[in-house]
């Protein structure tokens, strides 16, 4: 789960790895001598069989994390085991600064859980499930549905997703105009902090404004009126699945729905800067504008006066103090409320995957390429006998789903659709475009003094 992680892109080979992001043990010059090597050898094979781990490991699988590790700890019968035991019965040697036989559980478990992830991130595929009509026999019977969908649905409705041939990131890539080491710096907080109207150039683009939702959003909606969806997780930001009609929808990555002042905080309908977008301008916080310009004039007569420079708490010194305090001279920026790459998820995403978890019967994941965690871990952090459906332009090579269907998603949800005598809605009417477009998902709080859409 994502444990207040921020989200980033999966580098190569990330996914089966503890890298050093996740776990900076400062251990260099950890050499293990032969002595306490073989201790440690014949410490880990007087643990657990080899037999007790295969055990362990498929309850891993099953239970997720956090269960796990809470039946492991504190079983409702018998004494808990301990953390020492079990990382070496994996065959994992703590770092040093952890090795001592009486280090205690609690200094273990931050380590122990990167390592029970990695586990986790391995999947096996099942190998009971691998045809279309193994893929039509589970949407029949499925009741609990769990879709996990990322661009590739919104692609056939005019919004270019970011990884593609014709993606957003070839298309920055192409244009050259900007100086990014990485086009995915583009949706980067940091690089957004310093250079918003980069992000602005292009925002308009992925701005859900006269879109129709595809046959993919209108399936998932399908799968909702029939009983069978237990939530649709997106990582797209264009609303398209509330426009669809899908009540159950989390936006995992926000959404335009709403935006922020980046200083201030001040909440607003994303409608308020839809002008802006729409210009490619970089929105500006109207409050914060109107405070440094009485903090302004405040300062100038104060100059005149030979008042001291302070006003609401404030003290307003020379430029760069300033600078600093508006977050690079200029007044609090807007920024839609999309999760950029190095911020975190809302806490909404782990309690809805905890309690989904235990659930779920089908997975169905449609037109994501799986590289931005931790939404790409809904795969590995539900119970791993859960068979999974995969729907994509492209393969991926870091999952291991059971059944594959290469394609347009739309074609195919609508080929399966057929083969099961279901027909996907039609798109809504003019009329409830209107009202549900830009209409945030369940409850949003807006700062004072602004009102809901
Ligand atoms: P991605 O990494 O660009 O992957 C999209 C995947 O969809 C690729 O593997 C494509 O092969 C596949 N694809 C494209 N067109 C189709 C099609 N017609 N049928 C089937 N598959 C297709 O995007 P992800 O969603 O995996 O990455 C997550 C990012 C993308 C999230 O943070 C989003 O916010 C972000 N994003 C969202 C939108 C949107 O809201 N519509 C648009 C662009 C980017």
């Amino acid at each position: 789960m994502s444990d207040g992680t921020a989200l980033h892109e999966l580098s190569a080979g990330e996914t089966y790895q503890i890298d050093s992001d996740e776990y900076d043990s400062d251990d260099q010059g950890d050499n293990i001598g032969e002595k306490d090597y073989d201790e440690l050898v014949a410490e880990a094979e007087n643990g657990f069989t080899d037999e007790e781990v295969a055990v362990l490991t498929a309850e891993l699988r099953e239970k997720g994390l956090v269960n796990f590790l809470r039946d492991y700890l504190v079983p409702v019968s018998g004494p808990g085991q301990t953390l020492r035991k079990l990382l070496l019965g994996l065959g994992v040697i703590p770092p040093v600064h952890l090795r001592s036989s009486t280090t205690p559980d609690i200094q273990l478990l931050s380590f122990t859980k990167i390592v029970l992830s990695r586990l986790l991130r391995r999947r096996t595929k099942l190998p009971a499930y691998n045809s279309v009509d193994d893929a039509v026999s589970l949407l029949r019977h499925a009741k609990n549905i769990i879709v996990l969908s990322g661009a590739g649905i919104s692609t056939s409705c005019g919004i270019p997703d970011f990884r593609s041939a014709n993606g957003l990131y070839a298309q920055i890539q192409e244009d050259g105009e900007y100086d990014l080491s990485d086009p995915q710096e583009m949706f980067d907080i940091r690089y957004f902090r310093e250079q918003p109207e980069v992000f602005y150039s292009f925002a308009k683009q992925i701005y859900p404004s006269n879109f129709v939702p595809s046959p993919c959003h209108r399936w998932i909606k399908l799968l909702e009126d029939r009983g069978k969806l237990l939530r649709n997780y997106t990582q797209n930001i264009d609303t398209l699945e509330t426009l669809a009609g899908v009540q159950n929808v989390l936006q995992c990555h926000g959404s335009f729905a709403t935006a922020s002042c980046l200083r201030c905080r001040r909440r607003v309908p994303g409608t308020d800067i839809e002008g802006e977008i729409m210009r490619q301008e970089v929105p500006k916080c109207s409050v914060c504008r109107a405070e440094r310009e009485a903090a302004r004039a405040y300062e100038k007569s104060a100059s005149a006066k030979g008042k001291p420079k302070v006003k609401g708490g404030m003290i307003w010194g020379d430029e760069e103090e300033e600078e600093n305090e508006w977050g690079g001279g200029e007044p609090g920026i807007m920024k839609p409320d999309i999760t950029f790459f190095g911020q975190a998820l809302d806490s909404k995403f782990d309690e809805c995957l905890f309690k989904d978890r235990e659930k779920v019967d089908l997975l169905v994941i449609i037109g994501t390429s799986l590289k931005v965690a931790p939404v790409s871990e809904v795969c590995t952090h539900i119970p791993h006998s859960i068979p999974q459906i995969f729907i994509n332009l492209t393969p991926v090579a870091h999952v291991q789903p059971d059944i594959c269907l290469l394609g347009d998603a739309d074609t195919i949800v609508t080929y399966l659709s057929d083969r099961l005598g279901w027909s996907i809605p039609p798109p809504p009417s003019a009329s409830a475009k209107n009202q549900l477009t830009m209409t945030p998902p369940g409850e949003v709080e807006f700062a004072s003094g602004v009102g809901p859409l």
